[in-house]
């Protein structure tokens, strides 16, 4: 499977306050964590697309993104009288059907001030920021915990 990342850019009112060079360090982490994710997940060939918003009204305070499938789709089964849902990213990799056509599989969210601020440069222990990453990459497999940035 591949993963195909894009900027929402007309769901993200705060892109434009983002240097081009953060917005490609974004881009280029995002692309070597989704390659890392893809050695863990099922070789059928299929694409999930991951769209990333940028906008300072998603979250404050120390929440450094957000994050999850696009949609949940109902099994059909039920339990303990609720129905069962599952991730529609979860069904495309099993099945190879995309229940949402072109519309993004999974989308990540991102804040500005989350991006310079409480994320981990370069610049800072990158061997040590790195290690932490990759450890993180492979516990949350779909989601994105960490993201290094670095713009010269
Ligand atoms: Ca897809
Ligand atoms: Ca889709």
């Amino acid at each position: 499977m591949q993963f195909n990342i894009s900027f929402d850019v007309a769901g993200s009112p705060d892109l434009g306050s983002l240097m081009s060079c953060e917005q490609q360090a974004i881009l280029d982490t995002a692309n070597a964590a989704a390659t890392i994710w893809s050695w863990y997940l099922t070789p059928t060939n299929v694409t999930v697309d991951l769209t990333i918003t940028v906008d300072n009204s998603l979250f404050s305070g120390t929440t450094l993104a957000e994050g999850g499938p696009a949609n949940f789709i109902r099994t059909g089964a039920d339990f303990a009288g609720k129905h069962v849902y599952e991730s529609n990213t979860a069904v495309e990799l099993r099945t190879g059907v995309d229940r949402n056509g072109s519309s993004a599989d999974l989308d990540i969210g991102l804040t500005v001030n989350s991006i310079r601020n409480m994320m981990a440069f370069e610049t800072d222990d990158y061997a040590t920021v790195r290690a932490a990453a990759m450890t993180r990459f492979r516990s949350f497999s779909m989601r994105l915990g960490m993201i290094l940035v670095s713009c010269t």
